[in-house]
């Protein structure tokens, strides 16, 4: 079977592609590795920069997001209790981030692609892609027992950190850089309204929280934990006392609690593969970089990166120029690089480190506090936040 663009994982930056490329009439499939119910219930991000907003406005998936979706024009932060506002609206000339969940955006995608005939081929086993430096690169994969070959014109590699796409590239021509930072995210899904109306970002000096939110009934926190904390150590009561202390002003946070029906520990890490492509190989999304999520910006980096590469298989297909295609890795990469900075700097800012020595911890206060006192300092953050331009 041929197929013009092979997709490798179904995760937003997969689904994203596939329906892009319907709504200008270029047919792909997609091939994941795991089954629908699980991808469709993986719980990771929440907030929606604008752009990625317009991107799914473009795709024709976002009825739900804008029934449903919480639009937030700014969020807090907690400085050891004292909480300043950052309002994007004013900060941005009226830019705002849409709060709608990863989980929803997939199955709003997967729904869409399915009902206009889409091949989504969940459970794919043993993917493997040979030929990328030819014409007619070849994805072969197991499914149900029988092993499969696709032809493809063209392979997208979206299959995330452990995918197969970025193994997939000759050694020599990909450098990788990268950051690990000493610590993880606990984060818990609660059954509870939220307590506050936006996100809290929280300093802390027993380490940094979010308060964000899924929907009206839905809580989502997280707390600074070890990168290698074991869970068990976690009752939910321990948690929410955390979250009290560490959100709270002046005494402990107004935290509604409710029934939590997801707890895990995220490690923390910064890396981008470079170049983003190779040959017929593209890859976007966490297949190529990974941010720590206290920017927000994974998930809004892999639309961003779609949105470079369905333009650019647009006109590849429409007009035969490929030049927008060999441009690719670098016009991903230029924004790719400037989220990596913002969501390494909020990390910085924002939690405990445990070799920072007391001038470290100084200079970090300092920062925060002229961050939050200064007009231009918080419009950096806010127009980061939102999402820059493409
Ligand atoms: P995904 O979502 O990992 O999807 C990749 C898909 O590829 C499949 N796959 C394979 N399929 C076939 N063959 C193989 N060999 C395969 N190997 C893998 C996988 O099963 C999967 O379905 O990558 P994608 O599409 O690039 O999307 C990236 C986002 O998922 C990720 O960046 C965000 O979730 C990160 N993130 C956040 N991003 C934000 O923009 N805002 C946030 O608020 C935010 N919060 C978060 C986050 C991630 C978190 N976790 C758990 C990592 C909060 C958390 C807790
Ligand atoms: C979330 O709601 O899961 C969330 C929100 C903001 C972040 C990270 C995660 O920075």
């Amino acid at each position: 079977m041929h197929v013009s663009v092979a997709i490798i994982g179904a995760g937003p930056a997969g689904l994203l592609l596939s329906q892009l490329l319907h709504v200008h009439g270029i047919d792909s499939v997609i091939l994941e590795r795991r089954d629908r119910a699980y991808v469709e219930g993986r719980i990771r991000a929440g907030v929606l920069e604008f752009g990625t907003v317009q991107l799914l406005e473009e795709a024709g998936v976002s009825q739900r997001m804008h029934d449903k979706g919480l639009v937030h024009d700014g969020i807090y932060i907690s400085n050891n209790g004292r909480r300043t506002h950052i309002d994007f609206a004013d900060l941005t000339g009226g830019k705002s981030v849409m709060i709608y969940g990863q989980t929803a955006v997939v199955r709003d995608l997967i729904k869409a692609r399915l009902d206009a005939g889409g091949e989504i081929v969940f459970e794919a086993e043993d993917v493997s892609l040979a030929d990328i430096d030819t014409d007619r690169p070849r994805v072969r994969y197991r499914h149900q027992g029988q092993e499969h070959e696709l032809t493809c014109d063209f392979i997208a590699g979206c299959d995330g950190f452990h995918g197969v796409s970025r193994q997939s590239m000759p050694e020599r021509l990909l450098k990788t850089f990268q950051r690990e930072y000493p610590f993880g995210w606990l984060g818990i899904l609660a059954e509870a309204p939220p307590a506050a109306d936006e996100l809290i970002y929280a300093s802390h000096e027993r380490g940094f929280a979010l308060f964000s939110m899924r929907s009206p009934t839905l809580s989502r926190n997280y707390i600074q934990c070890r990168a290698d904390e074991d869970l068990e150590q976690w009752p939910d009561d321990r948690v929410w006392e955390e979250l009290r202390l560490r959100l709270g002003e002046e005494g402990p946070a107004l935290v509604n609690e409710g029934k939590v029906v997801e707890k895990s520990v995220t490690p923390m890490r910064s890396f981008v593969a470079e170049p983003l492509s190779c040959g017929r190989l593209f890859m976007a999304g966490d297949a190529g970089h990974i941010v720590p999520p206290a920017g927000a910006k994974g998930l809004n980096l892999a639309a961003s990166d779609i949105r470079y590469l369905y333009r650019a298989f647009v006109a590849y297909y429409k007009s035969g120029d490929g030049s927008l295609l060999e441009d690719y890795s670098d016009s991903a990469l230029a924004r790719v690089w400037k989220a990596e900075r913002f969501s390494w700097w909020m990390t910085s800012l924002l939690h405990r480190f445990p070799q920072a020595t007391e001038f470290d911890q100084r200079i970090q206060q300092a920062e925060l506090e002229y961050v939050l006192e200064s007009r231009a300092a918080k419009t950096v953050l806010a127009e980061n936040y939102v999402g820059l331009p493409f």
